[in-house]
């Protein structure tokens, strides 16, 4: 079947705003992408000014009327809202309209639904459909039940909806502690590849930036990259052999988003784990979005809200093939800045090169004598350090070279 015989779900955009309207349009433009992400359709558009949302309606009364008649004539199937809706909000909407009413967080929970493809991806999906579930079960009844199906009732969680609290909660008792077994599996397969000393550059960025298509070209993986918002939920790590000989493992994670929902944070947190422990962090963004420098701060709230902070961090503004040569662009946190395109291949042998030069950076250098008999630590050497001298003595292997700081133990 191909995609135009799918009768797409149609939803009115609807929000309320404080701040400058063309903030509110691009959140708007963006709600639009993670609409068509999730296979419904943006049939119209509904912005109110307000100095805060209405507690009961979320925008105004007449607005409300205003938007039932856009409904109608639009033949709308429901109403989706760019912020997250409180229990009677959603209630009141979805009774004055009479339709379905869904929230930015229900889409982007049922995108990542659709997304996960590991078991620890599907439960922490499933987890945090549940905790939304449950912090808007008081009161929501009616709105809740007539969702029906479609956009925003999909995932595991769905044949739950109207499970009462206690055995949702102890669904997520049981969910915390199989994804705790997992994080332990996960934990010893980290320590393999930390005894393994390559250096791990971890790629972060804003969705849709280009991080799976650099990953992609770096180390022909072979990571679905596509136009669409979280295209990429589970991480994945390719290894890239350096043209002197040296080797880095990069790491391709999910993507960040504006007003990301609280209720994923500690799948956010799993999935970045390794960037955690990575010895650099690559940032991409994209340099042809016109939110480019809003983006670039929800990636640095976001990094600083999962504790990855401290270490050395490149920004490489992608997609310079779309933009002006006389552009300025410059990420004032990044210890350094490039511009590349991850399409045509600009400038990705520079990145690679300015990796290298930061992680030399943050290694010192050491003079060794290994004995013959332990000549098996050189291959470590080799491949986590930089080794700028080698010569074979009598009494064993004279080495110069350069470790990680930080890390000690070169085995
Ligand atoms: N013109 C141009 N397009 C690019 C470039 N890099 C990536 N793209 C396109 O941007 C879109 C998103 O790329 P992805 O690699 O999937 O982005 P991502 O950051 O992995 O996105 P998520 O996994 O969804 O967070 C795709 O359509 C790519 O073809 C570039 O340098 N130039
Ligand atoms: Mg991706």
């Amino acid at each position: 079947m191909v995609d135009n015989d799918i009768r797409k779900e149609k939803y009115i955009l609807l929000i309320s705003y404080s701040g400058e309207e063309k903030q509110a349009e691009a959140s708007l433009d963006e709600l639009a992408r993670l609409l068509d992400t999730a296979g419904g359709l943006a049939v119209g558009r509904m912005k109110q000014k307000l100095p805060r949302p209405d507690n009961a309606t979320y925008i105004g009364s007449g607005k409300v009327e205003e938007l039932r008649m856009s409904i109608e004539a639009r033949e709308a199937d429901g109403v989706l809202c760019d912020d997250e809706l409180s229990p009677a909000q959603m209630r009141n909407l979805s009774e004055r309209l009479d339709t379905k009413v869904i929230d930015r967080t229900m889409l982007i929970l049922d995108i990542f639904a659709a997304h996960a493809h590991t078991s620890e991806g599907k439960l922490q999906v499933e987890m945090a459909q549940l905790k939304y579930r449950l912090s808007h079960l008081a009161g929501a009844g009616k709105a809740m039940s007539r969702l029906g199906g479609g956009i925003g009732t999909r995932g595991p969680g769905e044949s739950k909806l109207e499970s009462d609290r206690r055995v949702i909660g102890k669904r997520i008792a049981r969910l915390s502690a199989e994804i705790k077994d997992m994080r332990r599996v996960r934990m010893t397969t980290r320590k393999m590849r930390m005894s393994n000393m390559t250096p791990v550059v971890a790629i972060v960025g804003y969705t849709n930036a280009g991080k799976s298509t650099l990953l992609n070209l770096l180390t022909d993986a072979s990571v679905l990259s596509e136009n669409k918002l979280f295209a990429t939920l589970d991480p994945t790590t390719r290894s890239c052999r350096l043209k002197g000989g040296g080797e880095l493992l990069f790491t391709d994670t999910v993507g960040f988003i504006n007003k990301l929902p609280h209720q994923l944070i500690d799948a956010f947190r799993s999935t970045l784990e390794e960037a955690g422990y990575a010895d650099i962090i690559l940032h991409v963004a994209d340099a042809s979005d016109t939110s480019l420098d809003m983006h670039m701060q929800v990636v640095y709230e976001t990094l600083r809200e999962l504790d990855i902070v401290g270490k050395p961090m490149i920004t490489a503004f992608n997609k310079t093939d779309l933009i002006e040569e006389g552009l300025r662009l410059k990420d004032m946190h990044a210890d350094a800045n490039i511009r590349i395109s991850a399409k045509t291949g600009y400038n990705t042998d520079s990145l690679l090169a300015l990796v290298e030069d930061i992680l030399q950076k943050s290694r010192k250098p050491v003079e060794m004598l290994i004995p013959y008999s332990e000549a098996g630590r050189l291959d470590g050497l080799h491949r986590y350090g930089k080794v700028i001298e080698e010569e074979y003595l009598e009494e064993g292997i004279s080495i110069k070279a350069y470790v990680p700081t930080g890390k000690d133990g070169i085995s």
